[in-house]
């Protein structure tokens, strides 16, 4: 599966989001998801309209801005048309069916409108696809589930890790893929290429190696061409503290992420 091209991966997929990123990235030549961890409406789409020429996705943790209204989405779908980018909020949803379904489409925030993609963790079991997908699988939107973390000390190995795939494999129409450090947990059924599942990748730098807090990174040669993993997503590596946002800079580390992604994946379906 890894050594396929983005483009011939779309057929393999029925979900509209999922074969939507796969062109997008093909059409585009880039593997690049930004996450724009920053806490003012301003920074967010500055920073969005920044990057947006070099990526395919742009990552969102909505519930942190300060000042967020109706016009910061207005914005950034304009910013998605005009740069040619799918939007993935990263709200990893951990509630019972019921529950996500209500945060998933209700609130302030409104997320299954606005946002193609969406994740959650497994822990609850089948009912949290269940209580997303009665939301976003009518709009065509894409699922990710987090069968794996970057951070030091996470629980989310082995069994767990198994589970959280069997679980994607029951929902294929919704669960479109992983967030996960590896392709490996997939390698058993995946030998026959009918299944495909895309791996989205955290935890991913170039100057440095984690943060306090238990960020570990890796370098985007080590994710996509030793692990398989199709997209890598960087946050501090492009805008560093999210103070003082110096935009020629975000530019310049945005292009270099995207350069190295796009460089590791086409060596590996070079063979
Ligand atoms: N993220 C991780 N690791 C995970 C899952 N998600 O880092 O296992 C998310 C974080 C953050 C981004 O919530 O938004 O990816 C990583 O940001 P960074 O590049 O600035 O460390």
């Amino acid at each position: 599966m890894s050594r396929l091209s983005y483009g011939h991966r779309v057929e393999l997929h029925s979900n509209s989001a999922a074969k939507a990123l796969l062109s997008l990235m093909e059409r585009k030549k880039t593997n690049l998801c930004v996450s724009v961890d920053v806490t003012s409406k301003a920074s967010f789409l500055t920073i969005i309209d920044a990057v947006g020429p070099d990526v395919c996705l742009v990552k969102t943790h909505i519930d942190i801005i300060e000042d967020f209204d109706q016009d910061l989405i207005t914005k950034l779908q304009e910013l998605s048309a005009k740069h040619d980018f799918l939007i993935f909020e990263d709200r990893k949803f951990a509630d019972i069916g019921n529950t996500v379904a209500l945060q998933y489409s209700q609130g302030v925030h409104k997320i299954a409108s606005w946002a193609h993609i969406t994740n959650a963790h497994p822990v609850p079991g089948p009912g949290i696809i269940a209580g997303l997908g009665s939301v976003g699988h009518p709009l065509g939107r894409g699922l990710l589930l987090l069968s794996e973390m970057s951070t030091k000390g996470n629980l989310a190995t082995g069994l767990y890790t198994e589970s959280a795939v069997e679980m994607a494999r029951q929902n294929r129409d919704f669960v479109i893929g992983f967030i996960a450090m590896s392709r490996d947990s997939l390698h058993q059924k995946e030998k026959d290429d009918s299944e495909d599942f895309l791996i989205l990748t955290p935890g991913v730098g170039l100057d440095t190696y984690g943060d306090t807090m238990g960020q570990q990174y890796k370098t985007p040669y080590e994710v996509v061409f030793n692990r398989g993993c199709d997209v890598i997503i960087v946050g501090r590596g492009i805008y560093g503290d999210g103070k003082n946002i110096d935009i020629s800079s975000v530019q310049t580390q945005a292009k270099r992420f995207r350069q190295e992604g796009w460089n590791a994946y086409l060596k590996r379906i070079d063979g």
